[in-house]
């Protein structure tokens, strides 16, 4: 029978005891009573059933047990799949900054750097990361305030990460060369 498995799956104490520390309260009791309003629906079918098969008198008590490891089961199941969905997909308010890094990448290489005077959007408290493949030493410079510098070796495969808390124009310089790599439009 299928429902030996179930039996499996509820001894996970581990995800039992994880759903009341990361579900919402209003989401178990939502989703509780979905459960027991499918359940009552079932119980109807299973009476109807039973009420067919009345000459086997084990079955109904054998449905009451199924059932009970099915709400747990559902129960389980459900909290852990809402659990993932509140882990993942939720959405912030747009002012806290969670954000994934903003990646530029940057290539100096016989006195020419890719890419240059370029515009690149940010926002406010974003990471800016910085990786840079060059064959000269150089310095890059972020004017945000407060500003940064980073000393370009001649290597490749170099990172430079800041945070912009500033909203507005952001130039990313070469000093040695002397061009701006990108500005950066950080918004609010
Ligand atoms: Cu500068």
């Amino acid at each position: 029978m299928t429902r030996q498995e179930n039996v499996d799956v509820l001894a996970d104490h581990s995800l039992l005891l994880a759903i009341p520390a990361f579900l919402p309260a209003v989401a178990l009791v939502a989703l509780v009573l979905f459960i027991a309003m499918r359940d009552r629906r079932a119980e109807k079918r299973e009476n109807e059933d039973a009420r067919a098969q009345s000459a086997q008198a084990e079955h109904s008590e054998e449905s009451v047990t199924d059932r009970r490891l099915r709400y747990g089961l559902v129960t389980v199941a459900a909290g852990s799949l809402l659990m993932g969905c509140s882990s993942g997909t939720e959405s912030q308010p747009s002012d806290v900054p969670t954000n994934a890094a903003r990646v530029i990448d940057i290539r100096i290489a016989n006195g020419t750097v890719s890419p240059a005077n370029t515009r690149t959007e940010a926002e406010v408290g974003q990471r800016i990361v910085l990786r840079v493949d060059s064959d000269a030493t150089d310095e890059l410079h972020v004017h945000s305030a407060p500003a940064h510098t980073f000393p370009v070796a001649a290597a490749a495969g170099q990172q430079f990460d800041f945070t912009v808390t500033v909203p507005g124009q952001v130039e990313i310089e070469l000093h040695h060369l002397g061009r701006t790599v990108t500005t950066l439009l950080v918004r609010r």
